[in-house]
């Protein structure tokens, strides 16, 4: 429950209604290891689509290498998706098997 809308008709009469805020749900984006892709291009790829800086890419980079996944961002549902479908159409551009993938918070 937020503001209360306020409106003052043509009566002169004071309506007061509440506006109902859902806040979107959260997705978690993951970034997944694998053997083949490399060290370099998962570095590129969390500068290109996630904004991160390069010394933040080299530390997931490194945490996904060692751990075997990490949450590499959250957002809300397009915006997750729309991060996935880029790593992914980037990743099969360059030929390497790098797997992204979300899921809800
Ligand atoms: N394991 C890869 C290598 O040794 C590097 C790598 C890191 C690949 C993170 C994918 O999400 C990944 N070249």
């Amino acid at each position: 429950m937020t503001d209360d809308d306020k409106i003052l008709n043509d009566q002169d009469t004071l309506t007061v209604s509440k506006t109902e805020t859902r806040r979107p749900s959260l997705y978690k984006v993951l970034l997944l290891n694998d053997d083949f892709t490399p060290m370099e291009f998962v570095i590129v790829v969390l500068e290109k689509f996630f904004g991160l800086d390069h010394t933040q890419s080299v530390e997931i980079m490194l945490t996904v290498h060692k751990k075997g996944v990490a949450v590499i961002g959250i957002f809300a549902f397009e915006i997750a998706e729309t991060k996935v479908t880029q790593v992914m159409a980037f990743a099969k551009a360059n030929q390497h098997p790098l797997q992204c993938t979300m899921e809800k918070e």
